[in-house]
């Protein structure tokens, strides 16, 4: 027998949860009351809730499973509106536990009142008002199973405080499993589709595999793999795909998209067909739809139905896990025998190092050593310090671009960013999140001066549990990606992307949360004070870089109405 507060608590425990990323407030103290007496669910007391939502993010980006958040009513609720949208447009499984005030009070404008249900309802993939203490086992497990299951996604449960009050109990059990009528997310897909797309993409002779961050939330970078290296074809990944293919393979041709490389749009454009998997054909990759890869006949894997022709039509759509229809894919492989044209191949091969060997950033160095540090000479050293081994968490700007760009991501699950929603602030309590699951690898949050002041107050919380994340922030003293777009189509007008001399000294800053704070900038400093800051492998290290302001992120994509090969190489070339 428990109260609906403890069966809350117990329920989540029963699930499997280690960790719970909240902040208490009144509607939800009878919840917390239940945390306190429960020892198997780790509470993780944040300083703001927009940072419990990304920390169980990055929790759930690096660990697979759901992240999970616990808020109280009113503000404690939409506070927690960003990190929710931002797990929405990225589809990370994650369960929100709201408080609500008591039952009788719904409607009646009390106090902290916000109806969490409906401010939430476009950016969750599900949501439950409990009405009856005695459904909470089952909600819960409903709950997870949505969060995680088919297209994985956020889900809330607003819990009116009545219905955890501890003056009434019921009889508790967890139920084992879930059968939920009008939701059954799709598994295996249609064979025959399947057989059609391996012979199209074995008789390709420009072939190109785009692969998003679904191969990463499907659990399927192996088969990814697998499949490109048996037909030896060209990857380019999405932002949100980067680590699902080995960054420095030779088959990767980097990522796609507006500030994707030269190699990567082009050879997009030129496809005859191209493989998609787990993406979504977002904007930001395809530029203007209607010049979209003209010649290319598609090949799209996805898990939601809906993803599917939504901006760009398929020629064969096939729904299913991506797990699933590659391993298929690589069943027909083998039972087919065939293999591609060779020298087909073999010329577009030809063409796509051509491609490289003129404008890759790979290939050639893009930027300029001389003068101030340059941003991507701080990630290209990061890159070396660290092996290429750490665990990358950003925020939004510049940074973020020339980290998916200059940090060639291993595996899937290093690379921890907010792709949809482009949320600045969720950088720190991202990595703080990934520190939780992460012990092996550093985890390392690359940020703007910006950004960073958005959830700066999460310093706090890496002092009080002792989470040694390393803060790399690429200080160009301006709201860089901004004024980037301002100088390109503004002429220079730097309206409100500047702030004059009010920064904070970061070194002070986190010198008074407990940590070290180190400023650099002098670009004969820059490795020696890196390799200082991963020495230091138990605190806190804030690393000030001062890099070039007038720096732009290229390649960039020429926008609007351009096609996937118009871009900006540099200030002064175009393609
Ligand atoms: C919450 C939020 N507000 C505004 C924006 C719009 N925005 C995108 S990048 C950017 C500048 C970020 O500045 P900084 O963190 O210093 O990064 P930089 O581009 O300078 O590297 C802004 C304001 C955003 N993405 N998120
Ligand atoms: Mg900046």
């Amino acid at each position: 027998m428990l109260s609906g507060g403890d069966m809350l608590v117990r329920s989540l425990q029963d699930e499997g949860i280690e960790y719970v990323f909240g902040y208490p407030g009144g509607s939800a103290l009878h919840i917390y009351d239940a945390i306190f007496r429960n020892k198997a669910v780790k509470h993780i007391l944040v300083r703001h809730e927009q940072a419990a939502t990304h920390a169980a993010d990055g929790y759930a980006r690096v660990t697979g499973r759901a992240g999970v958040v616990l808020v109280t009513s009113g503000p404690g609720a939409t506070n927690a509106i960003t990190g929710i949208a931002t797990a929405y447009m990225d589809s990370i499984p994650m369960v929100v536990i709201s408080g609500q005030v008591p039952s009788d009070k719904i409607g009646l404008d009390a106090f902290q009142e916000t109806d969490m249900v409906g401010v939430s309802r476009p950016i969750v993939k599900h949501s439950f008002l409990v009405t009856d203490a005695a459904e909470i086992p089952e909600i819960v497990k409903k709950a997870f199973y949505i969060a995680t299951s088919g297209r994985p996604g956020p889900v809330v449960i607003d819990i009116p405080k009545d219905i955890t009050s501890p003056a009434e109990t019921f009889p508790y059990e967890y139920p084992k499993k879930v059968k939920i009528r009008s939701y059954v997310p799709a598994e295996k897909g249609h064979s025959g589709q399947i057989k059609k797309a391996v012979q199209l993409l074995l008789d390709a002779k420009r072939p190109v595999i785009y692969a998003g961050g679904g191969v990463i939330q499907g659990n399927a970078s192996h088969l990814l793999v697998d499949l490109a290296k048996r037909l030896n074809y060209p990857v380019t990944n999405t932002l949100m795909g980067l680590g699902s293919f080995p960054g420095e393979d030779k088959q990767n041709l980097g990522m796609l998209g507006m500030h994707g490389t030269f190699e990567a749009n082009t050879a997009m454009h030129h496809a005859d067909v191209i493989l998609a998997v787990g993406a979504r054909f977002d904007d930001r990759v395809t530029n203007e739809t209607s010049k979209f890869c003209p010649g290319a006949k598609i090949i799209h894997i996805d898990i939601d139905p809906a993803s599917i022709s939504k901006t760009i039509q398929a020629d064969i759509p096939i729904v299913g896990s991506v797990q699933s229809v590659l391993s298929e894919m690589l069943e027909v492989l083998k039972v087919l025998k065939q293999d591609p044209d060779a020298q087909a191949l073999n010329d577009w091969w030809q063409q796509i190092s051509d491609w490289r060997e003129r404008h890759g950033i790979y290939t050639k160095k893009r930027y300029e050593t001389t003068g101030q540090i340059k941003p991507q000479e701080v990630i290209q050293a990061l890159y070396e310090v660290t092996g290429g081994d750490a665990i990358v968490t950003s925020d939004v700007g510049q940074h973020q671009m020339f980290a998916a760009q200059y940090y060639r991501f291993k595996r899937p699950r290093q690379w921890i960013n907010s792709g949809g929603l482009g949320t600045m602030g969720f950088g720190l309590p991202a990595a703080m999140g990934a520190q939780f699951a992460e012990r092996e690898h550093p985890v390392v949050c690359v940020t703007g001066e910006g950004s960073i002041q958005m959830c700066i107050q999460e310093l706090s919380t890496c002092t009080q549990y002792h989470l040694p994340v390393k803060i790399i922030c690429l200080n160009n003293q301006a709201l860089g990606m901004v004024r980037q777009w301002q100088d390109l189509h503004y002429d220079g007008r730097y309206s409100e992307s500047l702030y004059e001399e009010s920064l904070p000294d970061f070194v002070k800053l986190a010198e008074s949360y407990g940590h070290v704070g180190m400023k650099v900038t002098r670009r004969e400093d820059l490795k020696a004070k890196l390799e200082e800051c991963f020495a230091m492998k138990d605190r806190v290290v804030f690393m000030d870089i001062y890099v070039d302001q007038s720096e732009h992120v290229y390649p960039m994509q020429v926008a609007p109405n351009g096609a996937m090969r118009d871009m900006w190489l540099s200030k002064a070339e175009r393609t």
